[in-house]
């Protein structure tokens, strides 16, 4: 059973957003009722970013990362700053609803190492045909890769055990950190479920993914981590991945 919850929330200028996923986080961590303790930690670039007045307002606190741009790497120096024995990711923009935070406890309590939110359970009011065609590529080529069973690989919402990011020197500086981070979990062996989450349109502010730079660094990653864990594996160093693990149903 997890202790202790660290939510990583990556923003950068997301002041007209921020407020309801911090709210409805809280929400959640109410509802909880003191069974498991929680952090709330955002992460910004720019110590004049705006969202930290407001986030801190909400009673999250704010790390500045100036070690270089990206989601990856401002999610990563969260991982290395924050105290849960779990972690949760989650957007800022509005995208994910933060009350579904109670569902990635439950099943990391039910022995999961990594939960990840699949629009293709949960269904998403922002698809475009590029987000389409990206997502099943991705989702698809990982599978093979690492021969699992995935269907959502790039959605933010995120729960994993604190040991899934340690160890390691992190190479994902944007958001090639998705296919890094499930990567990581299939090499430690940990067993990874998949559980209904819908993505919202961003609810203000401004898209900082951009295509083709994004999508360039997702192949990468995806080729880099799918090769390495075959070598792993050809020489006995990673544990056969285990099946993963779908929840139709709350
Ligand atoms: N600190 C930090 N956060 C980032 C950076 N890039 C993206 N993020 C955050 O990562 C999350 C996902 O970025 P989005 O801009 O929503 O990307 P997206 O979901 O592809 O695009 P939308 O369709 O606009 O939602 C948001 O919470 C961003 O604020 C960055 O360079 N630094
Ligand atoms: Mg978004």
């Amino acid at each position: 059973m997890v202790k202790k919850v660290s939510v990583v929330i990556p923003a950068r200028n997301e002041q007209d957003t921020i407020v309801p996923v911090l709210q409805a986080l809280s929400g959640a961590i109410q509802r909880d009722g003191g069974r498991h303790a929680f952090e709330i930690v955002v992460v910004v670039d720019d110590p004049k970013d705006l969202t930290i007045p407001v986030a801190e307002a909400q009673g999250a606190r704010c790390l500045i990362n100036d070690k270089g741009r990206g989601k990856g790497n401002a999610l990563y120096h969260g991982f290395r700053n924050c105290t849960g024995d779990a972690i949760v990711i989650i957007d800022s923009d509005g995208s994910h609803n933060g009350e579904d935070l109670t569902h990635f406890v439950a099943a990391l309590d039910q022995g999961f190492g990594m939960v990840i939110g699949s629009r293709v359970l949960g269904g998403s009011s922002d698809h475009n045909v590029i987000r389409l065609f990206a997502n099943a590529l991705f989702t698809v080529t990982v599978s093979i890769m690492f021969g699992v069973s995935l269907m959502d690989t790039l959605d933010g919402y995120k729960g994993f055990v604190k040991d899934v990011v340690t160890g390691y020197r992190p190479r994902a500086a944007g958001f090639d950190i998705e296919i890094e981070l499930v990567a990581r979990a299939i090499r430690k062996g940990y067993r990874i479920v998949e559980i209904p989450t819908h993505e919202n349109k961003r609810a203000g502010g401004k898209m900082k993914s951009h295509a083709i730079r994004d999508g360039f660094a997702l192949m990468v990653a995806c080729f880099r981590e799918g090769i390495t864990y075959r070598f792993c594996r050809l020489f006995g160093r990673c544990p056969k991945p285990y099946s993963v693990d779908v929840k139709e149903a709350r």
